[in-house]
């Protein structure tokens, strides 16, 4: 069953998407148990062809406007989007009004354009598990995933993991950037937007700010300068330029390898949230702390993901019951 829903889900079946989602959304030991084998599928066909985009920002930045006006231009050069909103679990607004909003530009019949809103946090406050499989589930479908999350500081580094490229969308005049800086996030993103460049000087002045502030920090030597573009995703400008731009990025990642490393360490990132969410730190630390998963995950050979999971999951069992 897991390998006729992966064939439906890369032929962009959208009922298949639908139900793919419910299914990983399900704590029940048998949907569980599905969608497990369903991701082994996934991953093991071609996990690296679809662009994953991460939209990160303070709350009122622009991502979902902007969103909007990124798909807008994608469908236009006839690719298409899915779109996971992870929502802070205490308001599940913006995923909904960002779907209002898709719907009513496209009506109902763009089967190119599929979004859904997932829970932000799990009970000890990271991105769930459940966001990262549907973050594949989405990549087995469309040509581009969009995973916006609010926040400056913890997502970054979370959303980061899930995806290829990580773009912030900074609001002009806020001191989010110097924020930013402070906090030691700059080198996260791959790409900066200030955006409502339509508010004129005061965009300006933030852009160069953050131009700036790159300019000081060390970027890693993967062959990539992170841009910092201006834009109004409210009216339609200098969106063009960013689809380019996380376009270069993926094929600078290409070029330069970055690609499978860059996977794998979200790949253990998750791995390591899902033993967490169901077995506690407690429960990781019987077998090692992460240190063990990690190079459990390094040795894993053709063993598929939740294979590793399953086989970490009795040893935690069985750690916690000679305890
Ligand atoms: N002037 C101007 N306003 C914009 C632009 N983009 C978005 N806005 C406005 O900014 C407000 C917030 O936009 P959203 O797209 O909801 O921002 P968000 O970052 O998704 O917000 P949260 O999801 O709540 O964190 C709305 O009132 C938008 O209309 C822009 O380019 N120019
Ligand atoms: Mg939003």
């Amino acid at each position: 069953m897991s390998s006729e829903l992966a064939e439906r889900l890369r032929a962009r079946d959208l009922g298949a998407v639908a139900q793919a989602l419910n299914l990983v959304e399900d704590a029940r030991p048998e949907p569980r148990a599905q969608a497990d084998a369903l991701l082994a599928k996934l991953e093991a066909g071609d996990p690296g062809s679809a662009l994953r985009v991460g939209i990160t920002g303070a709350p009122g930045a622009g991502k979902s406007t902007l969103i909007d006006a990124l798909v807008r231009e994608l469908r236009a050069r006839d690719k298409t989007v899915g779109i996971v909103a992870v929502d802070p679990s205490s308001q599940k607004s913006g995923g909904a009004l960002l779907g209002d909003r898709l719907r009513l530009r496209s009506g109902s019949a763009d089967d190119g354009v599929f979004l859904r809103s997932m829970a932000a946090r799990d009970r000890l406050g990271g991105l769930s598990a459940t966001t990262r499989a549907g973050v594949e589930i989405l990549a087995a479908s469309f040509d581009v995933v969009f995973v916006e999350t609010v926040g400056v500081g913890q997502s970054e580094a979370e959303v980061m993991n899930l995806v290829h490229t990580l773009l912030f969308v900074a609001q002009p005049g806020a001191g989010d950037s110097i924020q930013f800086m402070k906090a030691g996030l700059i080198e996260m993103p791959d790409l900066f937007v200030v955006n409502k460049s339509d508010t004129g000087a005061v965009a300006e002045r933030t852009r160069s700010e953050l131009q700036g502030g790159l300019g000081l920090s060390e970027i890693s030597g993967d062959g990539w300068t992170p841009p910092v573009l201006l834009a109004s995703a409210r009216d339609a400008k200098g969106i063009g330029d960013i689809v380019d731009a996380l376009y270069a990025h993926r094929k600078a990642l290409d070029a330069s390898r970055g690609l499978a490393p860059r996977l794998d360490r979200g790949r253990l990132a998750w791995l390591v949230t899902a033993l967490r969410d169901r077995y506690g730190s407690y429960g990781v630390q019987a077998i090692g702390g992460r240190d063990e998963i990690e190079s459990r995950f390094a040795a894993k050979g053709a063993q598929t993901l939740p294979e590793l999971q399953r086989a970490l999951s009795r040893e935690i069992e069985e750690a916690l019951r000679g305890a």
